[in-house]
């Protein structure tokens, strides 16, 4: 049976998992060259044997800043990845399955030679079962082909094209009847009770013949309710509630879920929104975050522990209470912190700066929307669904293919309300029509009427309030801010200074508090959280400089001065 389900592979009594994470040896095929992969089979073989220069690379990372060579770094094209893997004798009687966290942009996978699966789409994981192309106790190899051209048919990006293979790859062992898919809801909460319904999917042989005990462990791991059945309500008495940082004195409160044997974290919380806010657990949000990007130096892209940690530190020592995975899905080991830690998300699709909005473009963003919601719909900090960033919606035909996208996401799930980030006039837009809430981007004094700081406060307020009476929507500040390089001063401020940065945002804040009163304004994230790379651009000091944080994670002033108001800030 195929599997449709993509829940995270964790071990327990009856599954098990191989990580497949490490050096790989690596080669790009020449830009004259593309097709010589697949016409000399460079996956039949180790790609030491083919005619091609190959090197070691770490999975996961953006192979792009590994080397020394240019071509590498800005290498648009197929590359190809190769590694010799060992799987227990043990596992022969299991089915057998390999994950990929996220392969940019599209990938094909051979095992032992033979294709076994392709994916379009970075930023989201797929898998495949493989039990029938692996020798159980005998060497066996992998070969993934690798291609980051993006066209105005994929989902694409603005900025530094990072490749390769980002997140970790995990064969994992389960029963040759498993549970594929959980699927779990808050239906109602009152002190006293909390409901959540789920309902499980099973995969394999023999599953009529199959039923599951789901229990619910609290985070003592006492057990405090369960039900028989794939699906059911399970009532939990006096809940404890996930609520995010600074909302409540209990932050991110997870329970279990354990069916035969599977353990999903999960939340008991409810979100409703209405045209001026947006309320968890009955209580008004008021979100005080970031944009953000993965990305790390040498890295790249690729899932950095060390860097995904000390992120959430800053955050917390800042006091942030959420933040919007700009401008695609972020791995899932940082969306279990958010989780675990009550930071808010704003889970964005990798749509930047759509414009041609014709059936195909449609199609691959449904897909990316589906598998978006398919890994990310359990997870208690995703509040809401971000549709794209910056698209052209002046365009008249933008309408009703945002009418279609907003519809679709909604057919996945009710229980979020659906936003976009919006750069366009209010004036001139078509899509906010169709969103829960509106995300609006705003550079004033940077973009606009650069160097006039004094312009800020009134330009935002006016634009905010724009927004909210064409539609009568809560709108979000999702972007703002000014690039810094840290280190240069001037008074009085002057552009790329951290003086300016921190200028800039004090007129914000003015501007922001000003809204707040109106009672509209549900929220500001500073673009960006840290310094980050980009394609090379004359206006771009070797990347984009609007960190509060260096590339490094070293504060800039205007961390410390962001840091006052988050303190200040009660949501
Ligand atoms: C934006 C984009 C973001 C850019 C930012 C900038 O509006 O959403 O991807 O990095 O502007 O700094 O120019």
């Amino acid at each position: 049976m195929h599997a449709t389900g993509i829940l995270y592979p964790r071990p327990s009594e009856s599954r098990e998992t191989l990580s497949l994470d490490g050096i790989w040896k690596f080669a790009i095929a020449n830009r004259s060259e593309q097709n010589k992969g697949f016409e000399e089979k460079w996956y039949q073989a180790a790609l030491q044997h083919c005619a091609v220069k190959v090197i070691d690379m770490p999975v996961p990372s953006s192979y792009n800043d590994i080397t020394q060579d240019s071509d590498i770094r800005d290498h648009i094209g197929w590359a190809w990845y190769h590694r010799d893997f060992f799987v227990p004798r043990t596992w022969k009687s299991q089915r057998v399955n390999i994950r990929f966290g996220s392969v940019n942009y599209f990938a094909i996978v051979w095992i032992n030679g033979v294709e076994v699966t392709s994916h379009s789409g970075g930023y989201l994981p797929f898998d495949v079962e493989v039990t029938d192309h692996l020798k159980f106790g005998h060497p066996n190899f992998i070969t993934v082909a690798v291609n980051n051209t993006l066209t105005p048919w994929t989902i694409p990006q603005d900025f530094f094209n990072y490749a390769g293979i980002h997140r970790p790859v995990i064969l994992s062992a389960t029963p040759k009847t498993y549970i594929d898919d959980i699927t779990i809801n808050t239906t109602s909460v009152s002190d006293s009770e909390g409901t959540v319904s789920y309902s499980v999917e099973l995969g394999g042989s023999k599953i009529a013949a199959y039923s599951v005990i789901a229990e619910v462990y609290d985070s003592r791991d006492r057990l405090v309710a369960q039900s028989k059945g794939l699906t059911g309500e399970i009532r939990v008495t006096n809940p404890n509630l996930w609520w995010p940082r600074g909302m409540n004195e209990s932050v991110g409160y997870l329970y279990t879920l354990k069916g035969d044997v599977y353990r999903l974290p999960f939340g008991i919380r409810f979100i409703q929104w209405n045209s001026t806010g947006v309320y968890l657990n009955g209580k008004s949000v008021y979100f005080k975050g970031f944009g953000r990007h993965e990305d790390a130096s040498l890295r790249g892209r690729g899932l950095d522990l060390v860097t995904l940690t000390k992120d959430y530190n800053l955050m917390r020592w800042i006091e942030a209470n959420s933040f919007r995975t700009s401008h695609y899905p972020y791995s899932e080991e940082l969306m279990d912190l958010a989780d675990q830690q009550g930071f808010l998300v704003i889970d964005e699709v990798p749509a930047v700066g759509l414009d041609n909005f014709d059936d195909d473009l449609l199609e691959a963003h449904k897909q990316a929307l589906k598998e978006l919601i398919q890994r990310d719909k359990n997870r208690p900090a995703v509040v809401m669904w971000s549709i794209g960033n910056e698209p052209q919606s002046q365009k008249q035909v933008s309408a009703h293919y945002f009418e279609r996208v907003s519809n679709y996401t909604r057919s996945l799930d009710l229980a979020r309300p659906v936003t976009m980030v919006l750069a366009q006039s209010y004036a001139s837009d078509l899509a906010a029509q169709f969103l829960d809430v509106i995300c609006i981007n705003r550079y004033f004094g940077w973009y606009s009427d650069t160097g006039h700081s004094e312009l800020i406060t009134y330009q935002m307020v006016k634009e905010v309030t724009a927004w909210h009476d064409k539609h009568l929507k809560p709108v979000l500040v999702t972007e703002y801010g000014a690039g810094a390089l840290a280190g240069l001063h001037t008074d009085p401020p002057v552009v790329w200074t951290e003086d300016y940065q921190v200028v800039l945002m004090e007129q914000n804040f003015k501007a922001f508090d000003q809204l707040r009163e109106m009672g509209f304004l549900i929220g500001e994230m500073i673009w960006n959280f840290a310094d980050f790379a980009t394609p090379q651009e004359y206006f771009r000091p070797t990347g984009c400089m609007k960190g509060v944080f260096t590339r490094d994670r070293q504060s800039k002033f205007a961390a410390h001065f962001l840091r006052r108001r988050y303190a200040q800030l009660f949501c």
